[in-house]
């Protein structure tokens, strides 16, 4: 009787953590993508212009000094190298200004698109309510990326897209993907392939962070 008591109470502790765990992270959710525009920009620091003398010294600089330098600080690759999209958003959604500054460190070639009305361009882009996100990236190709796709798989579909592929989608904002840092949580995630006749497939599976880089 007693390992039996035992053993409720240490389920029905398992249970109430995890009950804690998804209100945890619905409201973390919440707190990653909720930074306005404007709080952002009002406490911005205004930069001073750099004086003839300053300029001319960056200019002697040697480029490859340069390089070695900021390389390892701001992780740049060129993984989108070549790559020029739109991405259709809100005027006041953090994340999807989190996910175009990574996405431009890859080499992204974006151009931010505030829209009142989201769902105009889930629509005219084939993203269904299941795979929709905050933001949607239209390639100057006509690829779609929906959400917060790592840069990686972008490259990845990119470089050999499936024959029946119009791209990919990662449908909501999973905590810990590119853009929706928040502390070290992660949430692990699939990134889907959506068909040109609507339908959908997994195209990888995210379980841990290290397989987004
Ligand atoms: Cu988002």
């Amino acid at each position: 009787m007693k390992r039996y008591t035992n053993m409720f109470s240490s389920k029905h502790n398992q249970l109430s953590a995890r009950v804690l765990l998804v209100m945890a992270t619905s409201s973390l959710l919440l707190a990653a993508c909720s930074q306005s525009n404007t709080s952002a920009s009002d406490s911005q620091p205004v930069q001073p212009e750099p004086t003839v003398a300053t300029q001319t010294a960056q200019v002697a600089q040697p480029q490859a000094e340069i390089t070695a330098v900021t390389a390892p600080l701001i992780n740049q690759s060129e993984l989108l190298k070549n790559v020029s999209a739109t991405v259709y958003k809100d005027a006041n959604c953090g994340c999807c200004k989190e996910w175009i500054g990574y996405a431009e460190d890859n080499g992204l070639n974006a151009t931010a698109q505030d829209v009142t009305d989201l769902s105009v361009f889930k629509e005219r882009y084939s993203v269904s309510p299941q795979m929709q996100s905050c933001h949607t990236t239209v390639t100057t190709d006509g690829y779609v990326f929906e959400g917060h796709v790592p840069a990686k798989h972008m490259a990845q579909f990119l470089a050999n897209p499936p024959n029946d592929a119009i791209g990919l989608a990662v449908p909501g904002m999973p905590v810990g993907s590119p853009g929706m840092e928040y502390q070290n949580q992660f949430m692990p995630y699939q990134i889907m392939q959506i068909n040109k006749d609507g339908t959908t497939s997994v195209y990888a599976d995210i379980e841990l962070p290290h397989q987004q880089l």
